[in-house]
């Protein structure tokens, strides 16, 4: 029996497949020249498209490409210029694998909007529509699915005494209100995704409370998505400074967050994370 409590599924665009249970990776390419783990190596547009190539090969079903940096106490970039780093990335990604289904990881519309009339099909917005009042209309506009992620403050800050009462239930609160929010302004629910924005104003022990209690967050009836690759808390648990090499802590957060319902992995590492995550699916369900 497969597990029908992961309804309602999601499309991920025009003729794509829908979300079920298996795991779908979400690749990792940032073309910026800071992001926390591979700042500056992927600026160039063939750079960033053999980097976008081979993460497909290895299984990623998604290229989340985005222009700025959010890692705590990092400073926006102009929008131009986030423009100007993504659109020919995108664009350079398509020519050379026209299935491709890109995510744009950006919170303003203008950038969703360019990236998404380039080929993008996915808009994954770390601010849940909050950081534009004109996000909201450009993603119900093109009918795209959305990830509406969960973040306490703001980048520069956030890292900053972050405090909860009950981060579990604060953090669903906001989820199901945004994702309201989201249906109210014209956006389909079957285009819904929810993310606890791991690391986003967060404690070690808040991203660690979050996951434990993931099923809270998929009892809400959206995918989840988990964005804890290579990310700090791994490295404080595990005492891995170097972030590219914290691919062991980053598969056992995902293939425990799986077990909780989670069903989009936000990798940088993707054949690890596929691998163990199709072990998981097969102890889970049986092998194929
Ligand atoms: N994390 C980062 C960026 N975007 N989007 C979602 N939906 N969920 C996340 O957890 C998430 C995200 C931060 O990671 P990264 O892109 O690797 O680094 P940087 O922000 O420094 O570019």
């Amino acid at each position: 029996m497969r597990n029908s409590s992961l309804e309602p599924r999601n499309t991920l665009g025009a003729g794509d497949r829908t979300l079920g249970p298996d795991p779908v990776l979400v690749g990792v390419l940032n073309v910026t020249p800071d992001s926390f783990s591979d700042g500056g190596d992927f600026l160039a547009p063939e750079k960033a498209a053999s980097r976008a190539a081979a993460m497909l090969d290895e299984g990623a079903e998604i290229i989340d490409v985005g222009g700025e940096s959010t890692r705590p106490g990092s400073d926006p970039v102009p929008q131009e210029e986030e423009a100007r780093r993504v659109v020919p990335v995108i664009r350079a990604i398509l020519a050379d694998r026209p299935d491709a289904v890109i995510s744009i990881d950006t919170y303003r519309a203008a950038t969703a909007g360019v990236a998404l009339a380039a080929g993008a099909r996915v808009v994954n917005d770390v601010t849940a529509l909050r950081g534009d009042p004109r996000m909201a209309d450009v993603v119900a506009g093109s009918g795209c699915p959305v990830v509406l992620m969960h973040m306490l403050g703001e980048p520069k800050t956030m890292q900053r005494d972050p405090r909860y009462e009950d981060v579990v239930r604060e953090v669903r609160c906001f989820l199901a209100a945004r994702a309201e929010h989201a249906f109210a302004a014209g956006v389909e629910r079957e285009n819904i995704i929810l993310d606890p924005g791991i690391g986003f104003g967060k404690t070690l022990e808040h991203n660690l409370t979050l996951l434990r209690h993931l099923d809270a967050l998929v009892e809400l009836g959206f995918p989840v998505l988990v964005g804890a690759s290579r990310k700090r808390f791994i490295g404080r648990i595990t005492g891995v400074e170097e972030a590219r090499e914290r691919v062991f802590g980053t598969v056992a957060a995902n293939v425990l967050a799986y077990e909780r319902g989670a069903t989009l992995f936000r990798v940088h590492d993707v054949r690890a994370n596929r691998e163990a995550l199709a072990v998981a699916l097969a102890v889970r369900y049986g092998a194929r």
